[in-house]
């Protein structure tokens, strides 16, 4: 197996870049409001600019600004982020379609059916990178191995803006040295229970027997970490589709008049639908995020898929059933999309 590993750098706060581009070269804080006191919240992201000072996800916004006042502190559009992602995954399916995409910017991609050896994976590798460059002048870091582990571990060591293989040498030599903590997918906590039973590096699992690590950190990851020691795993790429796709706008002001509400819902569905990028939907739900920032919804589930003129009507009823049942006033307002019809072809147009 060859997989390659796609992990988008300072992700959130490269968008914002890219966006705008005076932002370059000054550092940037990306952060989540939470809206309860004056900078209440966390930092989601920061550019390589505002980590040299120590700034990280996480860490409270106030305390950043502590150490960075003059840094760019910008609020989170997850929504943006949402759409750059799932432009670079469409890019990456062009590649294969063996993808796994693991989170918002990160993609495991199998391309043993597409290179010989390393050699051309590196230069797959490069391509893709500029391709992204090209189409969305977002940098990204690649790494490449047997699998997926070893992959991301390549990345890891390559970012920001890097490319890297690990070969099956360099594997069984890292298998030797990596410390538990540097595993993927090995954190804070668990890397405290393994010490504590001895385990300091990767290789010292197969020292311990089995039943203990078992009951110390669960059976599903003793397996994982002993496959990976013994250099035997090979998890396959999971193709993983996205289960909602969703478009939420925040409005002039907060309102509970439905007349005031369409409009904004209204474009949301239309924005909903442009994401959806031709996946037909059989469950509709509306969401609203409300004055105190609490978020609600409502739905419903056709047994056929949701055109959008349906999407239209049902929406407007779901919403009249919210506000009906809840009284605060709307502040935001969208819709979220799920259930996608599988099928292809002629039969997707069936009912709708
Ligand atoms: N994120 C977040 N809160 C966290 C961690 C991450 O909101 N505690 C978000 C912001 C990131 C995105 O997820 O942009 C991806 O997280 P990564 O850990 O991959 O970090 P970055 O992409 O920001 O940085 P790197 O260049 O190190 O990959
Ligand atoms: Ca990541
Ligand atoms: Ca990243």
């Amino acid at each position: 197996m060859i997989v390659l590993f796609v992990d988008f750098d300072y992700f959130y706060a490269q968008v914002e870049e890219v966006l705008n581009p005076q932002l370059k070269g000054k550092p940037v804080v990306v952060c989540v409001f939470s809206g309860r006191f004056e900078d209440s919240g966390a930092v989601a992201t920061a550019n390589y600019e505002a980590r040299k000072f120590g700034i990280k996800a996480g860490m409270p916004i106030v305390e950043a600004k502590r150490i960075l006042p003059n840094a760019v502190y910008l609020p989170m559009r997850k929504e943006i982020y949402q759409q750059v992602s799932d432009r670079i995954m469409s890019l990456l399916r062009e590649y294969s379609d063996k993808i796994e995409v693991a989170s918002i910017d990160e993609a495991y991609v199998d391309i043993t059916d597409k290179v010989r050896d390393y050699k051309e994976a590196y230069s797959l590798g490069l391509e893709i990178k500029n391709k992204i460059y090209e189409r969305e002048k977002i940098t990204v870091t690649i790494g490449i191995s047997k699998n997926k582990v070893f992959a991301k571990i390549a990345a890891e060591m390559a970012k920001p803006n890097g490319l890297k293989v690990i070969d099956d040498e360099e594997v069984k030599a890292l298998i030797a040295q990596l410390d538990i903590s540097e595993v993927p997918g090995v954190g804070k906590v668990l890397t405290e229970k393994l010490r504590n039973i001895g385990v300091n590096k990767l290789l010292d699992i197969l020292n311990v027997d089995f039943n203990t690590v078992k009951r110390i950190i669960g059976e599903a990851k003793a397996k994982y970490l002993i496959s990976l020691a013994r250099d035997e795993y090979n998890e396959p790429i999971k193709k993983r589709v996205r289960k909602s796709i969703g478009r939420i706008v925040t409005m002039k002001r907060n309102t509970r008049d439905v007349e005031e509400i369409k409009p904004y819902l209204f474009r949301a569905i239309d924005e909903g639908y442009i994401k959806l990028n031709g996946k037909i939907p059989k469950t509709l739900h509306v969401v609203a995020v409300m004055e105190d920032l609490d978020i609600i919804s409502r739905g419903k589930t056709f047994n056929h898929g949701i055109s959008k003129e349906t999407a239209y009507n049902e929406s407007v009823k779901l919403l009249q059933k919210l506000l009906e049942e809840d009284k605060r006033r709307v502040r935001r307002i969208g819709v979220r999309f799920s259930k996608f019809i599988e099928a292809s072809g002629l039969d997707r147009f069936f009912n709708i």
